[in-house]
Formats: C-alpha cells, sequence, structure tokens
C-alpha cells in the first residue's frame, strides 16, 4: 500500500504538472489515449497498409498522446464481432461494410444495389455528396460516428470451385457465401442461388470445405486473402460496389477533445483517399496475378443478371424498404435503377 503522504505527494506533483502537459511531453510517457481499430483485412490489404500509416501519423502529430493499435485481419474477431465491441465500447475504431452495419443502421446499405453504379465517378461524388451525408446522419443517429470519407471496398466478382458465372443460370441453387446482411442475401436469392451469410474470418475455410463453391469480392480481396488457392474461376459480373465505412464508437469519440478529434479525422480521412488510390485501375494487376495463379476468367453480360433482379422485383423491394426519399437521393448520381 502507498504510504498516505507519498501518495499525497505524487498527487500533487501531478496536479502541478498538469497545465504543462501536451507542452513538455517527453519521448516515452504514456499515451494519454489508448484506442484500438479492427478490421477484416490480411496484412498485405491497401486497409491494413493505409490505417497503420495513418495511426502512425497520428501517434507523430500529438506527439506520442494518442496511440491507437491497430488489430487487422479479424484478430478481434469476425465483422460482427466487431460492431458489438464497436457498440459496447470495447473497440473504438473499425472499418466495416456498409452492407453489413445495416443490420444496426438499415439505410447504410443502399449504395449496394445491385448493378446500380457506372463507375466510380458516380461512386465518389455520391459518399462525398449527399448520399454519404445521409447515411452517415443514419449512423450518427444510431449511437456510432462516421468518418467523413469512406474507404474503397471495390466493383465485386463471383468466384467457384465448381464452375464459372457466364449467365444468370449458371447461379441457380449455386451455394455462394455472402456477408452478413440482408441486401446481400435478397439479391443472391432475387438471382436464384443458395447464399449463405458467413464472416469474411471463416471464408477461406468454408471454400475450403465446401461448405460452399463459391463467393463474391473484389479481386484485391480474392488475391490478399488467398482465395485463388481454394477457388478456380472469376466471373467478372461487377454486380454490385461496397466501401467500408470508417466508424467510431460515439460515446468515446464524443469524449475525445476537439484538437484530438481533428487530428484523428484529419488523418483517418487523408489515409481513405490513399487507399482510394491504391484500388483505382488495380484490376488490371490482380487480374494478371490471379490468372498466373490459376484462376481462370470470364467476362458474363451483366444485363442479363440485372435483367434477372429487375423481374423478380428486387428493386421495387428495396426501394420500398428505404423508402422512396432516400432512393431519389441514390438515383440523383445513379440514373435511374431497375427498369
Ligand atoms: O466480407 C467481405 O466479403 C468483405 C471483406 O468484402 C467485406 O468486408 C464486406
Amino acid at each position: 500500500m502507498t504510504h498516505p503522504i507519498s501518495r499525497r505527494l505524487s498527487i500533487g506533483l501531478a496536479t502541478a504538472a498538469l497545465p504543462l502537459f501536451g507542452i513538455l511531453r517527453a519521448r516515452g510517457d504514456a499515451p494519454e489515449f489508448e484506442m484500438k481499430m479492427g478490421n477484416d483485412n490480411p496484412m498485405s490489404h491497401p486497409n491494413t497498409v493505409r490505417q497503420l500509416e495513418a495511426v502512425d501519423r497520428i501517434l507523430r502529430e500529438t506527439n506520442g498522446r494518442v496511440k491507437i493499435s491497430l488489430f487487422p485481419n479479424n484478430q478481434l474477431g469476425g465483422d460482427t464481432d466487431m460492431l458489438s465491441q464497436l457498440r459496447s465500447g470495447a473497440l473504438e475504431f473499425m472499418t466495416l461494410s456498409g452492407l453489413i452495419l445495416s443490420t444496426y443502421t438499415p439505410l447504410s446499405s443502399i449504395y449496394g444495389i445491385g448493378y446500380a453504379w457506372p463507375g466510380y465517378k458516380q461512386v465518389w461524388a455520391a459518399m462525398d455528396g449527399a448520399l454519404g451525408a445521409m447515411i452517415r446522419a443514419s449512423i450518427d443517429k444510431a449511437g456510432l460516428y462516421a468518418f467523413e470519407k469512406i474507404w474503397d471496398n471495390g466493383f465485386r466478382q463471383i468466384t467457384s470451385s465448381t464452375h464459372p458465372i457466364v449467365t444468370p443460370g449458371d447461379l441457380r441453387d449455386f451455394k455462394i457465401r455472402v456477408p452478413v446482411s440482408p441486401l446481400w442475401t435478397s439479391m443472391f436469392q432475387a438471382l436464384g442461388a443458395a447464399p449463405a451469410s458467413i464472416n469474411f474470418s471463416e471464408v477461406y475455410s468454408a471454400l475450403q470445405t465446401k461448405i460452399v463453391e463459391g463467393q463474391e469480392n473484389p479481386l484485391v480481396n480474392i488475391e490478399t486473402a488467398k482465395l485463388y488457392e481454394v477457388q478456380k474461376y472469376v466471373s467478372m459480373t461487377h454486380h454490385m460496389w461496397d466501401g467500408f465505412v470508417m466508424l467510431g464508437n460515439g460515446r468515446n469519440w464524443r469524449g475525445l477533445p476537439p484538437d484530438v478529434r481533428a487530428t484523428i479525422a484529419t488523418n483517418l480521412n487523408a489515409s481513405a483517399e490513399d487507399q482510394r488510390a491504391d484500388y483505382a485501375n488495380s484490376d488490371n494487376t490482380f487480374h494478371t496475378q490471379l490468372q498466373s495463379q490459376g484462376m481462370v476468367f470470364n467476362d458474363p453480360d451483366p444485363e442479363l443478371f440485372r435483367q434477372v433482379l429487375v423481374k423478380s422485383g428486387f428493386y421495387d423491394k428495396w426501394k420500398a424498404k428505404y423508402g422512396a426519399d432516400a432512393w431519389a437521393v441514390l438515383e440523383t448520381y445513379t440514373g435511374k435503377i431497375g427498369s
């Protein structure tokens, strides 16, 4: 037990030192704020690389006052586990697909509607514009904090161990892993497949043990998670676009001093821009690389798949769920969807 006098002494010293805090921080001082960040991406993935750079800069720019430790590759659990930790405050930051987050904030999946986007130009105009603002507001309302710049999770392609997906008929009863999200399940059901909701942390083993035949992801995820070891075919369906929302636990975020919040936000938003640049035009490189690793590519006609979604009532159903107003904001950027 500390002697009462020495305890008083140390309290006195701490109080006396307080006004100088931040000015006289010595190298090796314990950080004032220690926080954790989680993601579902391997070490070599642009998310991990850019998030490590961001937390490094944050540590340096705050002179060691703010230390965020990154736990990549589902080290803290799968996405749905990390989301629970984020909500409870056990985890301070994570990147998560808005589609997975939609189990909690329904509007955050709206950008993932199948075949909505002509290309990246429209995606970033929307996500940095009114559509992104609307989604972030719904996340804030639910008690989480969404950083302004969303990170890219690419246009998605279907892989398979059994047969290439050339026409919608090839998806009939196809056992495909989809992330844990009602929109993903609904879309692949509408396409006639048999989707199974599985966290990314379990995808490799689910494919390896043939619990599912296929999965869908952008090429960068197929490469960095080594899915080429357990999949043969890549069908370039470009069926939807996804992004990672950089999320913070709301209570923790609001409790941080404004200068700390500003440094964290500036750096995370800047690294999101760097990560977007990593993705831009990376498909060509990964196409070549995956081919050399034994994968066989084909280019299906997207219109055939889109027509199935139209006929199945997929677009009408989701327009009704999000509401006409939110749908109109989406269509401001994408043009008319679903006819
Ligand atoms: O789970 C996936 O497939 C991934 C990595 O793309 C997402 O985080 C949505």
